[in-house]
């Protein structure tokens, strides 16, 4: 009997270890430790033992009992979904929210400037960030080897054929949309921009342009002033800002647009360099002959462009003091932005 008892557990571990379901485990229980089971079979045996057989057989088979008792306990667990059975579950408590990210404040400010625009009929267009030196430079007036192209400290890429670099302005998207369009057309391309520079609290090697270009019957420079200050008042009010002429190969005549730095009031920051201004975009009349590399007649028409520096104007929005903290990837500076 005592080693009817022994094979009867050693059987039973081995099946409850083997059992692939509750209801599998529930009718091996029954089969062993149930009312009517061979454990019960066993021992109804018990009393009929000689006297000198049964002695301590009674504790062994009580032993064995709570040992299966046991192993079936911790089989069972096996099968519970957990948490929704363990005491301390609530099921009325909320759930742990996950973790969700949140737009960048360049791509917000990119949102609500595209909203801005197509409110004066603007379209959406996008360009490229690797270029071909032709687009980013030669069509847009700025022939190899002329000193304007030491204006942008450029990435060129190595053994690219065709010479190619990461684009120093939005700029070359204007001759791409004017590859496939015909005036009248008036776009936006806003976009990321590389250049070779020193860094500090204004200057990023990486930044973000939002270019425009306007080409219509008789477009006038006074066309362009009107779209920047509307621009300017709807995103800062009645901010100061300020024209200046600037040489651009591809505007005649250009001009930057200069705002009021709202970091220090003009008192002077190392952000506005100690000025009291920060330039904020290029702008200027298409160059006639960036027009005829356009395939557009300037004698019927006249046009206008702009890149604005996003960066920048984000920082004036919020008081950010400096531009470095925008790819920094610090979540501190980040999450004042949901
Ligand atoms: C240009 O890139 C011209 N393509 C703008 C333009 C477009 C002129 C159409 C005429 C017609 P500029 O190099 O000045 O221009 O850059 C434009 C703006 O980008 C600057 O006013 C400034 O706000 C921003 N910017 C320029 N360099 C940096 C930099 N390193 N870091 C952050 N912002 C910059």
């Amino acid at each position: 009997m005592r080693t009817e008892i022994e094979k009867l557990f050693q059987e039973t571990i081995r099946q409850i270890q083997s059992v692939k379901t509750s209801s599998d485990l529930q009718a091996l229980y029954f089969s062993v430790l149930g009312r009517k089971g061979k454990f019960a079979q066993l021992l109804s045996r018990l009393p009929n033992l000689p006297p000198g057989e049964r002695a301590g057989l009674g504790t062994l088979a009580n032993q064995t009992r709570n040992k299966l008792q046991q192993a079936f306990d911790q089989a069972k667990l096996k099968f519970k979904p957990q948490a929704a059975d363990s005491a301390d579950f609530d099921p009325t408590w909320p759930g742990i929210l996950p973790e969700v990210g949140h737009t960048h404040p360049i791509s917000a400010f990119i949102e609500s400037a595209i909203k801005f625009f197509s409110g004066l009929g603007y379209e959406v267009a996008e360009g490229p960030e690797v270029e071909y030196s032709r687009y980013n430079f030669d069509l847009l007036n700025i022939p190899p080897n002329h000193p304007s192209r030491d204006l942008w400290d450029t990435y060129y890429l190595k053994n690219s054929g065709p010479q190619m670099l990461l684009r120093t302005q939005t700029s070359p998207v204007q001759i791409r949309y004017m590859e496939k369009h015909r005036p009248p057309v008036f776009i936006i391309a806003p976009g990321r921009t590389y250049r070779h520079e020193a860094t500090d609290a204004g200057h990023e090697t990486t930044f973000t342009q939002i270019e425009a270009l306007a080409i219509d019957k008789n477009l006038k420079l006074t066309d362009l002033l009107g779209t920047l200050s509307a621009f300017f008042q709807h995103f800062f009010g009645n901010v100061k800002i300020r024209f200046r002429p600037h040489y651009y190969p591809f505007v005649e005549p250009g001009l930057d647009l200069d705002m009021a730095c709202l970091l220090c009031h003009g008192k002077g920051c190392p952000v506005c360099k100690y000025s009291g201004w920060l330039e904020m975009l290029g702008a200027g009349m298409v160059h006639p002959k960036v027009l005829k590399n356009m395939k557009v007649a300037p004698n019927r028409y006249s046009g206008f462009a702009f890149g604005i520096g996003v960066e920048r104007l984000v920082m004036l929005l919020y008081g950010i003091t400096d531009i470095r903290l925008f790819l920094a990837g610090d979540l501190r500076f980040l999450e004042q932005f949901t």
